[in-house]
């Protein structure tokens, strides 16, 4: 007898925005080969299931970063030998956004260790964002936090989608950050929604947290107002030098699990197989795409960490027959 739940998440057509924790609970608490079966369903009534789409990422401004987020190895609490490096030209975004449209990316994300951008810096970046357009590539920028008035400005200068994650579940938040709290995520999210963005938002998973914590941090992503078109889920990255260095690390089939239960909340959205890939086997990732992952970071480096190099990723998506084609191709699909 299979354990499928009485109502079948991955056959109702109609994307929900109200989950209840009890309900994601018992999607993670399924058999593992009924999860992904559901999945795969959701997966492929939305996508072409051999299609993945690629960004590439770079660290314009890196390290120094104020906050407290205890994985993170820009933050300027932890010693973690980090080069800091401040905002990049112009002409060095131009020549990173130039080499990864020549390996293949479609998006080009760019991250900077702010709590929240200046005025000033946000006019910098914005100069960096009309390089990256004219080099004909999506954009795609994770500041911190926004204002309304911000986003609003970002919007008008035409950058795609705004990535900001919430992380983890509200209840286990207040463990790994204390100095911004979870309304003020929602509250940017809100502003960037509200500027017309498309919103990229996801979470870490790997971080010392309990099964309830990755379903809370599921059940918030699903039911926000509308769900992000991108959902990056991150594996911790263990940083020497950060406190969650030396964790327990979490059970890759969990971390498996975790994309199943997105793929099936948010079945219209881009779910990012997003960092910790360097750390795993070709076979956790194909797993990760069979559970409906349909995205990933292309390119050597995520901000300050490694990622696969191009050519290993390039070998398993043809092991796979997975096509990275560009994202239009598939947007012909049901
Ligand atoms: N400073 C901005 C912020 O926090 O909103 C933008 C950059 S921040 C590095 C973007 C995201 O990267 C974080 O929200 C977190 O989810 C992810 N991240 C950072 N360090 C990580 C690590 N060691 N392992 C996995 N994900 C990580
Ligand atoms: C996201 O969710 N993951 C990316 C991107 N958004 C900005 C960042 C991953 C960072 C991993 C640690 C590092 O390389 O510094
Ligand atoms: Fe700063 Fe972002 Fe790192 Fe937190 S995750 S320390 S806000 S760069």
């Amino acid at each position: 007898m299979t354990a499928l739940p009485p109502t079948s998440a991955a056959s109702g057509d109609a994307t929900r925005n109200d989950w209840t924790q009890v309900e994601v609970e018992a999607l993670f608490d399924l058999p593992f080969n009924d999860l992904l079966y559901q999945a795969q369903i959701a997966h492929r009534a939305h996508f072409d299931a051999n299609q993945v789409q690629v960004s590439s990422l770079l660290s314009i401004k890196t390290g120094r970063c104020p906050e407290d987020c205890k994985y993170c190895p820009q933050s300027l609490r932890w010693n973690t030998g980090l080069t800091e490096q401040p905002l990049l030209s112009p002409e060095q975004v131009r020549t990173a956004a130039r080499k990864a449209r020549a390996a293949g990316a479609e998006r080009f994300c760019m991250g900077a260790a702010w709590r929240r951008p200046r005025d000033r810096q946000l006019d910098q970046v914005i100069e960096l964002l009309a390089v990256v357009r004219e080099e004909g590539l999506e954009t795609c920028l994770t500041l911190g936090m926004l204002s309304a008035e911000q986003a609003e400005r970002l919007g008008r200068a035409g950058l795609d989608y705004y990535n900001h994650n919430l992380d983890t579940s509200p209840e286990f938040y207040g463990q790994v950050i204390t100095t911004r709290d979870y309304q003020d995520r929602l509250d940017t999210l809100g502003h960037v929604r509200a500027a017309g963005l498309k919103v990229c938002c996801g979470g870490i998973v790997g971080m010392g947290e309990a099964r309830v914590d990755r379903a809370g941090l599921m059940v918030q992503l699903a039911n926000l107002p509308e769900h992000p078109e991108s959902v990056p889920i991150n594996l911790l990255v263990q940083v020497p030098g950060t406190p969650l260095d030396g964790i327990e690390r979490l059970d890759p089939l969990e971390f498996v699990r975790t994309i199943a239960v997105a793929r099936l909340l948010m079945p219209r959205s881009r779910v990012r197989l997003s960092a910790g890939r360097d750390d795993m086997s070709d076979e956790l990732q194909a797993l990760c795409f069979l559970a409906g992952a349909n995205s990933i970071f292309y390119g050597e480096t995520l901000l300050t960490t490694g990622n696969p190099a191009t050519e290993a990723d390039r070998g398993l998506f043809e092991r796979l027959g997975i096509n990275a084609a560009p994202e239009s191709k598939a947007a012909s699909l049901p």
